[in-house]
């Protein structure tokens, strides 16, 4: 009995030490949030000792982008990575990083999502799964490849999205939405499939879009933010330990992340200029267009989310 239980414990022990997750994700690895996902991978193999190891799956290679939350929720993969829009279907709060001109600077981000994240936490824990951490996005700015003078301009331009959110912008700005990975957006440019986009001056510069891309228009229309996190049951099949330090360095990596993000926002865009693109300001009448329309998308989504959406924007707003 003994020795039957010596090697029952030695085989915990052996199955701690063996542990691996997958973690999926729709983005490249050589991002900035794959290397911060690659960083927090080998930091967490260092401080456990080997016992959980990080394994990225990237580019969708195992799942979809808007499919990962699901997948990990369903125990198909260990761990994922996805846009916090992309979940809006059934967790409308994790919408509230994406509202046009909501947030124009990161100390204002980190100030939405301290505000977001505790319900998030719930939601996530009402689907077993736990949050590690987020990273935003540098700013949303606009591409186009012709001059955007006047609202009018957007309409019948190809406008590349990619969820439900970036959807309804488009129609809000009178363009035809088309569906396009971030990874196909150079293919796309090149196929003459798109003609603008709301995205960051990093995916301009990964995608490289000059060439087809003659303007970007620095509208800092929104900072959204990528969630990495955890199927809940394998986080607690983990030593008290190794959860310890999982979470210690999920809390590193999302401080890096941020400030990484910020470093590649000014970088990104002086990359896009050197690379002939012109960096501009849209016209003060237009700018004043835009962000009506942004208020149009703003109330419907406080309509469509409720009560939820107060205990955010009320003390982001008035504390
Ligand atoms: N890049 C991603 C999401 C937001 C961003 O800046 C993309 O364009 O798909």
């Amino acid at each position: 009995m003994k020795l039957f239980l010596i090697a029952a414990l030695c085989a915990a022990t052996v199955a701690h030490a063996q542990t691996t997750w997958k973690l999926a994700t729709g983005y490249r690895a050589e991002s900035f949030h794959g290397e911060n996902i690659a960083q927090f991978g080998r930091e967490v193999e260092a401080a456990t000792q080997g016992q959980l190891k990080i394994e990225l799956a990237p580019n969708g290679s195992l799942f979809k982008l808007n499919d990962i939350r699901q997948a990990v929720q369903d125990g198909k993969v260990q761990a994922g990575e996805t846009i916090m829009t992309s979940l809006v279907t059934d967790m409308p709060i994790a919408g509230a990083d994406s509202i046009p001109f909501v947030v124009g600077s990161y100390p204002a981000a980190q100030r939405l999502w301290q505000l977001q994240r505790p319900g998030m936490a719930r939601e996530f824990a009402r689907r077993g799964l736990k949050i590690l951490y987020a990273v935003p996005w540098p700013p949303q700015g606009l591409y186009a490849t012709r001059p955007i003078k006047t609202a009018a301009d957007f309409r019948h331009m190809k406008m590349r999205t990619y969820n439900q959110t970036t959807v309804r912008i488009a129609e809000i700005l009178g363009a035809d939405p088309v569906d396009i990975a971030m990874g196909d957006v150079g293919r796309a440019l090149g196929e003459g499939r798109l003609d603008t986009m709301i995205t960051s001056a990093v995916t301009g510069v990964e995608n490289k879009v000059w060439g087809p891309i003659k303007y970007y228009y620095e509208i800092n229309a929104w900072f959204p933010k990528n969630i990495v996190f955890v199927n809940a049951k394998s986080f607690d099949l983990l030593a008290p330990d190794a959860r310890a330090a999982v979470l210690k360095a999920a809390s590193e990596a999302e401080g890096r992340g941020w400030l990484t993000s910020e470093t590649v926002a000014r970088s990104s865009t002086q990359e896009l200029q050197r690379n002939g693109i012109k960096v501009e300001r849209l016209s003060p009448e237009l700018e004043l267009e835009i962000k009506r329309m942004g208020e149009r998308f703003s109330r419907e989504w406080v309509r469509s989310v409720g009560h939820e959406a107060n205990a955010i924007f009320v003390p982001y707003y008035f504390n």
